[in-house]
Order: structure tokens, then sequence, then C-alpha cells
């Protein structure tokens, strides 16, 4: 009789993970309405000069051309607005409009013109990183930017401002949208072909001697990032599960083959530092009496604490 094996190996890695998101086109299903009031800058009801709902600050002025009305922010600073994140929140989403007129660099890197982002925790403290913002220098017409970020650990607000830290120039700025990112619902990513012709061990590498046999199980491994250092069993079928093909590290190689569940398309294998892995195998006809042993030949393991590989099947 064959034994059908399932084998689930926890590889933890303290390092942040680089791969590109990938497009989403369900995305708008999971972003929260406009944090930011009146972010087309077309309020102005009470006719004093300044975006309703806008911080009024030295250096921010509200112009119109066209018909259409915009924020044109002078050196140095300009209106910043402290947004609540919710706890289901996994990241934000900006979008703008952005044109630079003369933009002269500074003598610190982040010295543009910049959507000024921090990240702060519950006593509104700075909490690393610093993201990589949207940003612009020198001259250009108007220019449409958008970027998702991810939300660190202890984050609980989002300062985000239309800043202009430049030496000179003056940045306009419109149709601001600032929208809170919730986790997709997990669902697992089908499978690219039937188990048994994906997992068959008919045509993988093996070694067999009268009393030992070795069968090599690369290939295309459901693959999982643990969401938080509390998920230390393995999450059951249905719970996000996407494909990762072995061998290869995902230990900031950008260009490994990974297909994503939709729960963790975007935000969370940027940032985990623990990644699930799982496949079905079918214990080879003659082994029958033996010992069988799943072995990880190249699982990338260092002596720093809390770094480890687990064997759970
Ligand atoms: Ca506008
Ligand atoms: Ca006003």
């Amino acid at each position: 009789m064959q034994r059908v094996s399932r084998c689930l190996f926890l590889v933890v890695a303290l390092s942040a993970l680089l791969l590109a998101s990938a497009a989403c086109a369900q995305e708008a299903d999971y972003l929260s309405e406009n944090l930011i009031p009146n972010g087309d800058l077309e309020l102005d009801a009470d006719a004093d000069g300044y975006p309703d709902g806008w911080p009024r600050v030295e250096g921010a002025q509200l112009l119109s051309e066209d018909g259409n009305s915009f924020l044109r922010v002078s050196p140095y600073g300009g209106p910043n607005f402290e947004l609540p994140l919710e706890p289901d929140w996994i990241g934000v989403t900006v979008r703008l409009r952005m044109r630079c007129n003369g933009v002269v660099l500074g003598p610190e890197g982040w010295h543009d013109a910049r959507m000024v982002m921090s990240w702060n925790d519950a006593d509104h403290q700075h909490v690393a990183p610093w993201p990589d913002v949207l940003r612009g220098e020198g001259s250009f017409g108007w220019r449409r930017m958008e970027r998702t970020f991810t939300r660190p650990p202890g984050a609980q607000f989002l300062n985000i401002g239309a800043s202009n830290f430049a030496a000179e120039g003056t940045v306009d700025y419109d149709d601001i949208e600032v929208r809170g990112k919730r986790r997709p619902p997990l669902r697992d990513l089908p499978l690219p072909a039937p188990k048994e012709d994906l997992w068959g061990l008919e045509g993988a590498w093996r070694q067999e001697s009268a009393t030992r046999g070795k069968v090599c199980l690369n290939g295309l491994w459901q693959f999982r990032p643990a969401f938080g250092p509390e998920e230390i069993e393995a999450p059951p079928a249905g719970q996000g599960w996407g494909c990762f093909k072995v061998p290869a590290s995902w230990h900031g190689d950008r260009s490994v083959d990974v297909r994503p569940a939709l729960a963790w398309e975007d935000a969370g294998i940027a940032d985990a530092t623990a990644a699930w892995y799982g496949r079905e195998f079918t214990v080879p006809a003659g082994w029958d009496g033996r010992q069988a042993v799943a072995a990880a030949l190249a699982a990338y393991e260092s002596s720093a604490s809390g770094r480890e590989v687990r064997l759970t099947g």
C-alpha cells in the first residue's frame, strides 16, 4: 500500500523580503474611503481662499487654473495630517497628482518636493522605517503618482503632508487620496495543475540501493508567509496558501518564482520574517516498512537567535 505524506516546513528569516508587488485587480475592494478631506481641493465653501478641512500653514496657497483648484507649496514645509489607522489595515495606498516648478534640491537627501510620511505609534512617536515616499525635483508638468505602503508593526497613526523641503521652487498638489488597505480574505491560490501531475515522483531524481532510497522533492510547493510570530502552527488549507518554486531563496531575491495568494499579494510577503512550505508526495512503492525522512538540504539558516527551520510532517 502506498502512503501519501504531507510535508510542512516553517522557514524563519529575520531580514525583510524585497519582492515587487504584483498588480492586484481587486485592490479597490479592500481600500477604505479617502482619509484626506477635500482631497481634490475644490471645496472652499467659506471663501477664505484656502481649502476647507486643511490645516493652514505658511507657504501653502490655493490656486486655480482652467476651473481646477490645486495647492501650491513653497519652501519650507507644507500642511500635514495625522491619520488614525484602523486595526485591520495592513497598509495605505497613496495617490496624487504632482507638478514641480524649478525645485532645487537642498543639502539633505530629503530636501525635495515630497508627500512626506511618518508612521507613528500610539504616543505619536516615529516608527521605523521611513517610507520611500512619492517625490519630485526639477520641473515637470502634472504627473500622476501612486504607491502602496506596508504598515510596520506598532504603527497606529500615519502622519502625511503635502510638502516642499527644497532649497528653491514650488510644488503643486492635486487629487490627493490616502486610503487604508485591509487584508484581503484568506483564500488559497489554486494549484496550476492536478496534484498528481504536479507532485508525482515519476520524473524526479532518485537513488536506490537494496536498503536505502532517496527521491528529490524539488518543484512547485505550496507557500505561505507566516503572518506574525504567533503563527507557529501550519495554516490549514484555505488560509492563503500560494506557490513557490523550490529550490530558490525568497530571502531578498526578486527573481524567484513566487505565485502569491491574494491575501499576501501586496503586503504580506514584503514583511515576512517566516514562511510555510507544504506539499504532498506519495511514498514510493517498495518503501513499505522503511523509515521515511524529509530533509531540507539547503535551508537558509544562521546562528542568529530566533532563526530556525521546523519540520512538522
Ligand atoms: Ca483639483
Ligand atoms: Ca476655505
